[in-house]
């Protein structure tokens, strides 16, 4: 084998199902976080590591963890994700063959399979890059804008009104925290659970703006304690969009199916994998809760 003739270790699948059930174990015990997970911050930061992605000039995505340098870490749309990253440093620190561009695309799998998401295939191959290639700052969405937004900057990545749609379920997970976006609260009432709650919200809800003194968001009528932002009322006043908002709302199914191949897509945007060698996709094991 290449580790026997050159010494290099060549990590094999039982090798990413060790890292996998590392970072499981931390999700299980670090639990004083947010709603008791820091699976939506991990969902949140292989996002981010991806959604940079250009088709026009291929930069960005998540082949590089080019947030781990300042200018791209302090762009305003990655505040407060500094806590995935700081949470993952020990996994890496045991794991040191990793590269940090595949560990937190598996950290953010092993989040959506632990929350009782869908199966999310996984293919390493992702190489770090350095400072040069940190994207310019306005790549990720502004949650304060609407319909054509979405259209140009998840058209720039190669999504289509389905998948927009698909991806913004992960919205079922995790808040907004005043001290990093501005917004506040949460999508859902299970917040740590993957479910098509996000869609059902959208539909069988009143929304009504919010009355404070932060950023123009929404609130539930009935409980004040749920919020939409306005990128998400976009998803049920553009027609396009709502008709997939409708199907998922009816068949959670159909949404763990979409999300997962839709979420694969994001992940996996821009990543050069040897066809040779990476080509099969590895199914990684969720412990058993
Ligand atoms: Fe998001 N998101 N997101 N989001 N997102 C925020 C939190 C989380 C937008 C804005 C925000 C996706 C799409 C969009 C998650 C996953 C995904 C916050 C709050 C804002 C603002 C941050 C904070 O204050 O802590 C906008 C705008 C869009 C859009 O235009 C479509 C997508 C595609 C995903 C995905 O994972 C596929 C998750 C998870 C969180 C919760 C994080 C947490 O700490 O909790």
């Amino acid at each position: 084998s290449a580790s026997e003739t050159t010494g290099v270790f060549v990590p094999k699948q039982e090798d990413y199902q060790k890292v996998y059930n590392e970072i499981a174990a931390l999700l299980q015990d670090k639990d004083d976080y947010d709603d008791g997970s820091y699976g939506p911050v991990l969902v949140r930061l292989a996002w981010h590591a991806s959604g940079t992605y250009d088709k026009e000039t291929g930069t960005g995505g998540s082949n590089g963890a080019t947030m781990r340098f300042q200018p791209e870490g302090d762009h305003g749309a990655n505040a407060g994700l500094v806590t995935a990253r700081d949470f993952l440093a020990p996994v890496k620190a045991k794991f040191p063959w990793i590269t940090y561009s595949d560990l937190w695309i598996l950290a953010g799998i092993c989040a959506i399979q632990e929350m009782q998401g869908p199966t999310i295939p996984y293919r390493p191959g992702r190489m770090d890059k350095d400072i040069a290639a940190c994207t310019p700052d306005g790549r990720l969405p502004d949650a304060s804008q609407g319909n054509k937004h979405l259209r140009g900057i998840f058209g720039r990545m190669g999504f289509n009104d389905q998948e927009i749609v698909a991806l913004s379920g992960a919205h079922a997970l995790g808040r907004c925290h005043t001290d990093r976006s501005g917004f506040d609260g949460p999508w859902t009432f299970s917040p740590t659970v993957v479910t098509n709650e996000y869609y059902k919200l959208l539909l069988n809800e009143k929304w009504n703006w919010k009355k404070w003194n932060g950023p123009k968001q929404y609130e539930d009528k009935t409980t004040k304690t749920l919020m939409m932002l306005p990128t998400d009322m976009a998803l049920v006043s553009d027609k396009a969009f709502k008709q997939w908002v409708d199907k998922y709302a009816k068949d959670e199914a159909l949404f763990f199916k979409d999300f997962a191949a839709v979420i694969t897509k994001l992940f996996e945007l821009g990543v050069p994998f040897d066809e040779t060698t990476q080509q099969t996709p590895m199914t990684l094991k969720p412990t058993a809760n």
